[in-house]
């Protein structure tokens, strides 16, 4: 649990972010890799020789480096699209203007790339959940505050569903959990020994189980609407202070399932709605986001990414900048295993570290 994250001087119940503990867990993968492809050796053999300041960067001098850098972003599981763009606006920074002294194309070209990826991995609007449930509670009084999670079949979201509630409970809120996915056989017995596993988890720790599952069973998509509607009253009056939904997996491209989801939206109405995906998914992952935060109508969209699996992609972690610049969403969390305390949240130099 310590590696999972640790309580503030406020009380808060903060997850640790991913950071150098994910290096040793990708060591093993980085020694079998090839030396081309090793954080450092993105440009080598480009531009190594120093230059004396004050040189003008031509457009010339960037056509030479950028085909490697998109070879290079492209093998990190960026999309084309999304390499294509990036090199644009380095192109764009850069073109004209002045090397400083000792300093390499190599290397500034480096830096620019560093500094825009940062830049697109920083979020421009708070990751702090737990400061927005504490203000709506205060605010809403007896109005749960309530998180669904949507994705695509198999990507992990009744088990990061899972870490969250987790989370929320080492924060010593009471958390209801509804079983929305009524498709899938299977789903809420699935679901129930998770919640069974958390209820054992917080009764060990402090002697109370404060979690529960709502469900009722199987259904088409108005069982769903229900089922979520049902469960917010059921949390009012039984004075659990979060509702996390689980819904079905869905292909994005499948009209009929995506268009239930509006449905699902207007009857939940959920303060944050999060897209579980897959970090191995590359070029289908904007796709996926895309459709997604269009589902839910003009009026609500994505609020947050949760990027499932970085134990299993080495370095290729490309799919976290797809998703984010596909929709302008940030990362709320990252899914690092498959146990309750496998979520992080996401160091944005870390990340920047591993795509260079
Ligand atoms: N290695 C690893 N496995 C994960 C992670 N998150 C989820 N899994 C595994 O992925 C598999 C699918 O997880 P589920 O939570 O059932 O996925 P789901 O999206 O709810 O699936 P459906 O409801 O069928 O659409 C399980 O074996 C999980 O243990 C993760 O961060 N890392
Ligand atoms: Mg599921």
């Amino acid at each position: 649990k310590d590696a999972f994250g640790a309580k503030a001087k406020d009380g808060k119940f903060l997850v640790r972010s991913l950071n150098e503990e994910m290096n040793t867990i990708l060591e093993k993968g980085l020694k079998n890799t090839d030396e081309s492809e090793q954080p450092s050796g993105m440009v080598s053999g480009f531009f190594q020789k120093y230059v004396t300041g004050g040189k003008t960067i031509t457009k010339d001098d960037m056509n030479s480096i950028s085909q490697k850098i998109l070879n290079h972003l492209i093998a990190k599981n960026i999309t084309q699209e999304t390499a294509n763009k990036l090199v644009a606006k380095i192109q764009e920074k850069l073109v004209g203007s002045k090397t400083p002294s000792f300093t390499s194309l190599n290397t500034i070209f480096k830096s620019a790339l560093n500094e825009e990826l940062t830049k697109i991995l920083s979020p421009t609007i708070s990751v702090d959940l737990l400061n927005d449930i504490k203000k709506h509670l205060r605010e809403k009084p007896g109005q749960p505050y309530v998180l669904a999670v949507v994705g695509v079949n198999g990507v992990g979201k009744s088990t990061n569903l899972s870490k969250i509630a987790y989370w929320l409970l080492q924060n010593d809120y009471r958390v209801l959990i509804t079983a929305c996915d009524t498709f899938r056989s299977g789903a809420v017995q699935q679901l129930k020994v998770h919640v069974d596993n958390l209820k054992l988890a917080t009764c060990l720790e402090d002697g109370e189980a404060r979690i529960e599952l709502f469900e009722k069973g199987y259904g088409d998509a108005s069982l769903v609407t229900k089922v979520a509607k049902a469960s917010i009253e059921y949390a009012s009056k039984n004075d659990f202070q979060i509702v996390l939904m689980d819904t079905a997996g869905r292909a994005h491209t499948n009209d009929q399932l995506m268009a239930s989801l509006l449905a699902f939206g207007n009857a939940a109405n959920p303060n944050k709605i999060i897209m579980v995906g897959e970090a191995l998914t590359g070029n289908d992952s904007v796709a996926q986001a895309q459709n997604f935060n269009k589902a839910f109508g003009s009026k609500r969209h994505i609020d947050f990414f949760l990027v499932s699996k970085c134990d299993t992609v080495d370095k290729s972690i490309g799919t976290i900048v797809n998703l984010v610049t596909s929709i302008g969403a940030p990362v709320l969390f990252v899914g690092v295993g498959q146990t309750y305390t496998d979520l992080r949240t996401l160091s944005v130099d870390w990340a920047v570290n591993l795509l260079m």
